[in-house]
């Protein structure tokens, strides 16, 4: 399976994420990288290229462009307006306030974020850019009859919404690829988030379409960020009813339970027979990961991996989260190699 890398997300470094009411050195970090590249070369997975560019275009089918410009120059702005520390909200557009967009860059980081542990800094959204960048070439390669990739993508993307970043995503990866491969002739593209969190950023970009069908095994939001989405009732609305599948399980969810839904997750994109599949691969569902409560061991991941490959698709893997740093990437290439059949 080809990779695809860039060192471009080395320009995401911030030094902040607000976490326990403290601003402590962010979870998602550069090094998370570098051990899923150890663990390429040692399984020997596949080449490893370079991304395309294909600018802001592709970026704008799913995102709005008013949201595209802030992320464009919200360090920019934050940083001119005198601000000392790293870019974070803090106020809200709560229950009954107005959805009205201020000129503020401290009001607009609040309009925009739908969480406030994601700080933002120089260099995050050249990061964020190459990510996408990465995702659409990996997308690219299955558009030329590639069998799987692996979108090696930094920062993840799959809380970024249409209007919204936050959950240390800022651009969809995995909904701008699956809008491109759409854009290239695809009819029918699935969505499988394996990410311990709900993509709320996916589920909100396509709820209301049935050209994606979005799945997602996660922590129940009554217990787990992001809280506010990912309850098994959120079907999808208008004509994407019924293409948003969402199977939120309990704290120290173990992998015999978690594996039954992946079972239940694959037969609904069986059923839907979709052109291909993007599988958003977030590791933080490890037994030791730090901010998250099921209990897959690295063993599971190479499992879970084979399952995978049994529908037979042709797959684009973009990577998300994982926060026992060390082990993300034995967990992540156990994922992919379990897929090849290794
Ligand atoms: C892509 C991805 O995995 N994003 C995750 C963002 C999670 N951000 C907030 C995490 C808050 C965790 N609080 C749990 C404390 C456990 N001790
Ligand atoms: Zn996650």
């Amino acid at each position: 399976m080809l990779t695809v890398y860039t060192d471009d997300h080395l320009q995401r470094n911030v030094r902040t994420e607000l976490h326990g009411g403290l601003l402590v050195p962010p979870h998602e970090c550069p090094e998370r990288v570098a051990y899923v590249l150890q663990q390429l070369h040692a399984a020997a997975l596949g080449e490893i290229v370079a991304p395309t560019r294909y600018g802001l275009e592709p970026v704008l089918r799913v995102h709005e462009p008013n949201f595209v410009e802030f992320l464009s120059t919200a360090w920019a702005d934050w940083h001119a307006a005198g601000n000392r520390g790293e870019a974070i909200p803090d106020c809200w557009p709560a229950r009954r306030m107005m959805q009205r967009c201020p000129t503020s860059i401290t009001g607009k980081l609040g309009y925009y974020a739908m969480a406030g542990e994601t700080s933002i800094g120089p260099g995050t959204w050249e990061a964020a850019q190459a990510a996408a960048d990465v995702a659409l070439t990996a997308a690219a390669h299955l558009d030329a009859g590639a069998h799987a990739a692996f979108a090696l993508c930094r920062p993840p993307g799959h809380h970024a919404g249409y209007d919204l970043y936050g959950g240390y995503c800022f651009l969809n990866n995995a909904a701008i690829a699956a809008q491109s491969l759409l854009d290239r002739g695809a009819q029918r593209i699935a969505i499988l988030d394996v990410d311990f969190h709900h993509g709320n950023g996916t589920q909100d970009i396509f709820y209301h379409r049935d050209d994606v069908l979005y799945v997602s095994l996660h922590g129940d939001p009554a217990e787990a960020f992001p809280y506010f989405s990912g309850y098994a009732d959120e079907t999808g609305s208008g004509a994407g009813a019924g293409y948003t599948l969402n199977l939120p399980m309990p704290r120290a969810t173990p992998f015999s339970v978690w594996q039954q839904a992946l079972t239940v997750g694959l037969d609904r994109v069986r059923a839907y027979a979709p052109d291909a599949l993007i599988v958003s691969l977030g590791v933080d569902t490890f037994e030791n990961d730090p901010i998250s409560f099921f209990k897959l061991s690295s063993a599971d991941f190479s499992t879970y991996g084979r399952m995978i490959a049994g529908l037979r698709l042709p797959t684009l893997f973009a990577f998300e989260g994982g926060y026992a740093v060390a082990d993300v990437g034995v967990n992540t290439v156990n994922v992919l190699t379990g897929f090849e059949g290794a």
